[in-house]
């Protein structure tokens, strides 16, 4: 028997609906995707809608009757800990899917801040999983004023109850539930509200292939998932939050904060709306007022955790393959790229260096060497990175990881009580439950085994594979059949069709601290990121903790930068690359990026060019590159290619270099305050309706413009230019007029970059190393706004020190550029801050040469003084 899921509209209530009929009806191409075709295990659960004959479609639309839902029942009353609580019953809605039905729910609304409104539905009286506080705390000192920016109403019923945020300045309903629908049984939650316009934007972690979304009818699974993120399924991350745009560029931020699988439908009419379908949990929605899109995403990141401050070299330019199959492949790759000049400063190696494949051990065969390439690197000021999988290999003689697990108690168990075995790496092996404070210890015991008894002085981790994903489904047992491997509704996730969620993961009846597996599987990825950040942190005391991870929750950019994982090296991932960073600055991470050239197979060479060009921009730039069992992926490191390869390539990277006191400066903004670094134009401009859809161009801070090439044998571009002044980063030349697109010339050595009039750029001299780049003196670039006047601020610390950011003992140095340029330090108790050169002072959009310039009132020669193109 199937279940049809169907999401056709009806004139009032359009609701997805599930509908059980033996009879397909032929369905109007737009609705063909709607429907997904379920096994079932269980029909009791199924619920006969109404069909409703409908003149513009030849299908019957199937709706839900208008009373689906609760209703208030009894006062709304005010408690010590919400503005708003009332008691909600059950009425007229049919029996969606098996396990408890919830007659009785409690509805609290909590005004958290000005900007800031909880509304949460749980079951009344009855306990429930809720994400731990450990995982995710947002809370502050809830506090609102005479400035509140919405209000909150309660529609009682009947038909039916709802609920519904408005922005108070004008009135827009931001947020409502009133839509028939609303289903709470224990392991099926539903919940449609509807959205006050459909600009809409996030969700994740999948490749949405483009950053506004596609409201027609899209249904988007959230669960942490191995897939490739190629496809438009559930990868790695879980971010249950979206961005919505009004027409007037208003926005707002919504959170629902659960870790449950879940699917997301988006409708677009009668009226743009999303339906969360969710299997556990509790529905506890956090609502961002902004009002711009700006503020929305900050008042949001600054809930759930800004993100960690990462060492200045993080920002360099980084080497990685899976694929080095020795210490020489390494050597070799080190020794070219040296050579050829190009900024290189971390070398990444894949799992090939551990001993058969262990967590934190070196193979001392093929790589016996490797303390002393350690060595090297760290001569020449770079870094070294290595991969950890997160499992320990069991008996193994020698290898003492998992007993000393199984004796301290840290592993994930499984239903029985004993120790999920599971297959990774090398070999079978079991799962470290990092939502266990006693893990961090033993993560710690062997991460300082690896840096000091190993001698493996590695400087970041990289952690991977953490959704968790295992190399069989569930166990190497199997999974026992019953309602949380295998519950009467999944969501339309990977794996889905085979009926159960343990698809290439571990069972969900499995045991951990914070919960049973099925609640908090996409929580792992964020508690072993939390566990590691402390872990780093223990190791070195002094030093700013960095990992990169690869699954992800809300809140993980706190702990952790994110790599999008798996790409592929064809033109596509190109522009993809773009959304999928965007979105990860709004959900709170600032360090992002995707595998330069790409992952699955062979990188070509004008691709690989035209992918630096867009790379050297990532906030995380790192060239990585992959293997498929005995095929090794062309080598795609800049000096792999040829000399003509690193001609072109070195000066973006150097670009960057040069550019990376301003990069440091966002990254510093972003911790400190929860702004984004590299974002999409819509932030900037949210009332210019020409930016909403725009996802082949981004901006880094509010002030550089990324326009890249991102097709083969593509030479021209077409970029858009918001309303402002804007300069060719190169040649300052002013592109007029502005608020409309350009088509710039880009052949194969050039790179569109563009800068903002009215803000003041900080730039060092680059060199190869962010070590050297660090001791060269600084230039000025000022670009002029319409007024003649621009500000800028950079942020100056010793690039890696704890204490540095944390008591805040840094440099904010603003610039300020009228008629005179001054330099105001802020905070300025960073010594070195103090010995700070600028020795060259760039002014774009100047119209003539001034006739004078005096430094503290000395006057300086005309030599001093250039127009550009002069030499
Ligand atoms: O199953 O460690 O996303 O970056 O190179 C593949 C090997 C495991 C997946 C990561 C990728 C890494 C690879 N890993």
């Amino acid at each position: 028997m199937h279940v049809y899921q169907g999401h056709l509209a009806a004139s009032y209530c359009t609701i997805p609906i599930f509908c059980q009929t033996s009879v397909v009806p032929e369905v109007p191409k737009r609705f063909r995707n709607l429907f997904i075709i379920h096994l079932i295990y269980n029909n009791s659960f199924c619920y006969s809608c109404i069909w409703e004959e409908s003149h513009s479609t030849p299908v019957p639309r199937c709706i839900y009757p208008e009373q689906h839902g609760y209703i208030v029942t009894g006062e709304v009353t005010e408690t010590w800990n919400a503005e708003l609580e009332v008691e909600l019953e059950r009425i007229n809605t049919p029996k969606i899917y098996a396990g408890e039905i919830f007659n009785r729910l409690l509805l609290t609304v909590q005004y958290q801040t000005d900007h800031r409104v909880r509304i949460k539905i749980q079951p009344k009286d009855v306990p429930r999983y809720e994400v731990p506080q450990e995982a995710l705390d947002i809370s502050d000192d809830f506090r609102t004023t005479e400035d509140r920016l919405y209000d909150v109403s309660i529609i009682k019923g009947p038909p039916r109850f709802a609920v519904v945020v408005k922005r108070r300045s004008d009135s827009t309903v931001v947020f409502s539930t009133d839509v028939p629908g609303l289903t709470f049984t224990d392991q099926f939650l539903q919940i449609t509200t509807r959205l006050p316009s459909s600009n809409l934007y996030g969700f994740g972690e999948h490749n949405h292939r483009r950053f506004q979304h596609d409201m027609n009818w899209k249904t988007w699974s959230i669960f942490a998932g191995g897939g490739l993120p190629i496809e438009p399924i559930n990868v790695y991350g879980v971010q249950p939050t979206y961005m919505n745009l009004e027409n007037d560029g208003k926005a707002t931020m919504v959170l629902l904060k659960n870790s449950n699988a879940m699917d997301v439908v988006l409708q677009p009419d009668p009226y743009p709306a999303v339906t969360y379908r969710v299997i556990g949990g509790i529905l506890d929605f956090y609502i961002f007022m902004g009002p711009t899109p700006e503020e929305a995403v900050q008042q949001y990141i600054q809930a759930i955790g800004k993100p960690m401050m990462p060492p200045y070299w993080a920002q360099g330019y980084h080497l990685c393959r899976w694929g080095y199959l020795n210490i020489t492949d390494v050597h070799n790759v080190m020794s070219r790229n040296r050579e050829s000049g190009i900024p290189y400063e971390g070398q990444w190696v894949d799992i090939e260096y551990m001993y058969k494949l262990y967590d934190y051990t070196y193979d001392k065969k093929g790589w016996v060497d490797l303390p002393k390439l350690i060595e090297d690197l760290h001569n020449h000021h770079q870094k070294f990175i290595v991969i950890i999988v997160k499992k320990a290999k069991i008996n193994s003689p020698g290898y003492d990881m998992y007993d000393d697990g199984v004796r301290q108690d840290i592993f994930i168990k499984n239903s029985s009580n004993k120790v999920l075995i599971g297959k990774s790496w090398p070999g079978i092996s079991a799962f470290p439950d990092f939502t266990n404070p006693k893990t961090e210890n033993w993560w710690y015991k062997w991460m300082s085994y690896l840096y000091h008894d190993e001698n493996i002085k590695f400087d970041a981790l990289w952690i991977d594979l953490n959704e968790p994903k295992n190399f069989v489904n569930g166990s190497i047992d199997g999974c026992i059949k019953n309602r949380w491997n295998n519950p009467p509704y999944i969501p339309n996730i990977v794996g889905s069709q085979y009926g159960s969620l343990n698809f290439k993961t571990i069972c969900m009846d499995s045991q951990q601290h914070w919960g049973r597996h099925y609640d908090v599987h996409s929580l792992y990825g964020h508690s072993e990121a939390i566990q590691t950040y402390n872990a780093l942190l223990k190791l070195h005391p002094q030093k700013r903790p960095w990992a990169i991870t690869r699954s992800n929750f809300v809140g993980t950019g706190k702990y952790a930068s994110k790599w999008m994982g798996d790409n592929q090296s064809k033109w596509s991932n190109l522009h993809w690359s773009i959304a999928s960073i965007m979105e990860f600055s709004m959900f709170g991470f600032s360090l992002n990026g995707v595998d330069i050239c790409g992952f699955q197979g062979d990188a070509e060479y004008e691709m690989c060019i035209r992918w630096h060009q867009l790379g050297a921009f990532y906030p995380f730039a790192r060239n990585h590159n992959g293997r498929k069992r005995q095929i090794l992926y062309r080598h795609q490191d800049p000096a792999a290619w040829d000399q003509r390869f690193i001609d072109i390539v070195k000066p973006v990277l150097m670009t960057r270099y040069r550019l990376l006191p301003y990069l440091y400066t966002l990254m510093f903004k972003a911790h400190q305050y929860g702004d984004m670094v590299m974002k999409a134009l819509l932030f900037e401009f949210p009332t210019d309706k020409q930016t909403w859809s725009l996802d082949k161009q981004f901006l880094l801070g509010p002030a550089l413009l990324i326009s890249p090439v991102l097709q083969q044998n593509q030479t021209k571009v077409e970029a858009y230019f918001p309303q402002s002044r804007w300069y060719d980063y190169m040649t300052g030349e002013e592109i007029v007029p502005a608020a409309q697109f350009h088509n710039l010339y880009t052949p194969l050595h050039k790179f569109n970059l563009h800068v903002r009039g009215g803000y003041i750029i900080p730039v060092q001299r680059p060199d190869t190393t962010t070590y050297t780049s660090r001791k060269n003196s600084m230039d000025l670039l000022i670009a002029l706004d319409e007024h003649n006047v621009a500000n800028g601020e950079l942020f100056l610390d010793d690039g890696e020190g704890l204490s540095e950011v944390v008591t805040q003992s840094f440099s904010v140095l603003i610039f300020q550029q009228t008629v005179s340029l001054r330099l105001k330090p802020r905070v300025h108790n960073y010594e070195e801050a103090k010995n700070l050169k600028i020795s060259t002072i760039e002014i774009y959009g100047l119209n003539k040469l001034p006739q004078k310039v005096t430094i503290n009132g000395r006057e300086l020669d005309d030599n001093y003084i250039r127009q550009s193109g002069q030499v």
